[in-house]
């Protein structure tokens, strides 16, 4: 039978502090050697975690409620985790410092086990990777009490299976998806005017899908999208409306996602309410305060991912007495896109958030692809009719120079203000988060290219046509005789 030293418990309490073995032997007048001995042996830290939304944050809560809860353990303990996503929504659980990293987990793969031993004393970050995820609250701390020990092995001598030891995610080089589809939004599709009457109440839904589209020829994105479509469908209402919007995620989904749409005041423009999880969805009310031409966006972290990844859209809130007749009416966004292989490469794109960042495109497009406004669908007219162009920039960086080729905008609703009409203007400036209305009145057939004037990105994708056809006015424009 072991003696045990009268010292022991203090000792094991000195132990628990984290005091330095010599400190502990000059106490306890025994050598560390001794003291280690009657360390607690190592055991098993069993714990459940589940991913939810507290208070506006993501976060992980424990079996007994606890938000981002401490996690207590000893030296050599091992610590066992099983990681269930509560929203449904894609997740993991890292500790940098320990190298230790789960599986992603979300509703359709289940639970994940992750084991892993402690080695070292300290307090260690744990969090989600997914990037956004750790800015709005989820992480947490590994308290890790005890001494460093020699004899605590790095590594298990055979692989464990169930330890999970972080290797850095290699970019994954897949080539194009041949289920990929078109999400390029018609700029034809605009809802029709509404024009004078007395204020309603305007029931609206959407659903956001994540969905393998074409982004160029033989190249594909895995887009999010509202409606399937970039940008999002175009909205449309009359200054004093009450809009009452529900935002549905498909269950498919693998991130949250929302809405801040900028006709709206308070709650973040509706970005606040409407964090939806895969599967479910949220309403918000809204009274259109403010006529003009509003961009709606996703509004959940990494906000500037969701953007890029093609969430932007715009809502055109008429004044009391509508807008003036046209013609014809389009709706065309700009954005700018973030990927890992350059413009051309012909694989599945993915999304770069270094790039991002650093604010260097790939990829300038319109209506959310390359060749969406030059091959799957022009813009139309014919001589004679004025064209009204809704035009805003989802972004998430950069600013247009919005510029027709051969044409010259006759009306320019500056920043989308309807009350202020400048005439005359070959070039004009959207920010991102922007929008402006512009209108021509065609006077001479011809492909007339939409462009943003900072030039370098039309051989990026931002080029658009608008075919016109019909008889030129005399003495408009003709060419020298060859
Ligand atoms: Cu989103």
């Amino acid at each position: 039978m072991k003696r045990i030293h009268p010292l022991a418990p203090l000792a094991a309490a000195l132990c628990a502090l984290a005091l330095s073995p010599a400190a502990l032997a000059q106490h306890a007048g025994h050598s560390a050697a001794a003291t280690a001995t009657q360390a607690p042996a190592a055991k098993l830290v069993r714990l459940e975690l589940h991913t939810n939304i507290v208070d506006g944050k993501m976060v992980y809560v424990d079996a007994k409620g606890r938000v981002n809860p401490d996690i207590q353990a000893q030296v050599g303990d091992t610590v066992e985790i099983t990681l269930s996503s509560g929203e449904g929504a894609e997740h993991d659980f890292v500790v940098d410092e320990l190298k230790v990293a789960s599986p992603k987990f979300n509703a359709e793969t289940g639970p994940q086990r992750l084991r892993f031993q402690l080695t070292q004393p300290g307090e260690f970050n744990y969090y989600c990777s997914i990037p956004g995820h750790r800015q709005i609250g989820m992480q947490g701390l590994i308290k890790v009490t005890g001494q460093a020990s020699a004899a605590a092995p790095a590594a298990p001598a055979a692989p464990d299976p169930a330890l999970a030891l972080y290797t850095p995610a290699p970019v994954p080089q897949r080539s194009a998806d041949p289920t990929a589809v078109s999400v390029v939004a018609d700029p034809a599709k605009v809802p029709p005017a509404i024009g004078p009457r007395a204020p309603q109440v305007q029931k609206l839904r959407m659903e956001t899908v994540e969905l393998a589209g074409k982004l160029d020829d033989g190249t594909s994105f895995t887009y999010w999208t509202f409606d399937r479509q970039v940008p999002g469908p175009m909205l449309r209402a009359r200054v004093g409306d009450t809009i009452e919007l529900t935002l549905a995620n498909d269950k498919s989904s693998k991130a949250i996602h929302s809405i801040d749409l900028h006709a709206v005041t308070g709650g973040h423009g509706g970005g606040e309410h409407t964090q939806v999880a895969p599967g479910q969805e949220k309403t918000i009310t809204f009274k259109a305060l403010n006529s003009g031409l509003f961009v709606y966006h996703c509004a959940t972290p990494l906000v500037p991912q969701h953007i890029a990844a093609g969430m932007y859209g715009m809502i055109l809130i008429e004044p009391e007495e509508g807008l003036s007749k046209v013609d014809r009416e389009y709706y065309v966004m700009q954005a700018d896109m973030y990927t890992h292989r350059p413009i051309g490469a012909k694989v599945h794109q993915e999304p770069d958030l270094d790039k991002m960042a650093n604010e260097l495109p790939d990829y300038y497009v319109f209506n959310g692809a390359v060749g969406a406004l030059t091959k799957t669908h022009k813009l139309q007219a014919k001589v004679g009719e004025t064209v009204r162009i809704y035009f805003g920039v989802g972004g998430p960086n950069k600013v247009s120079s919005f510029h027709v080729i051969g044409e010259i905008f006759d009306k320019v609703y500056s920043e989308a203000a309807l009350n202020t009409v400048k005439t005359n203007v070959q070039t004009t400036l959207v920010a991102p988060g922007g929008a402006t209305i512009v209108e021509l009145k065609v006077q001479h057939p011809g492909s007339y290219l939409l462009v943003d004037h900072a030039l370098s990105r039309t051989g990026k994708g931002a080029v658009g046509v608008l075919e016109v056809t019909g008889e030129g006015e005399p003495g408009v424009y003709k060419p020298s005789k060859l």
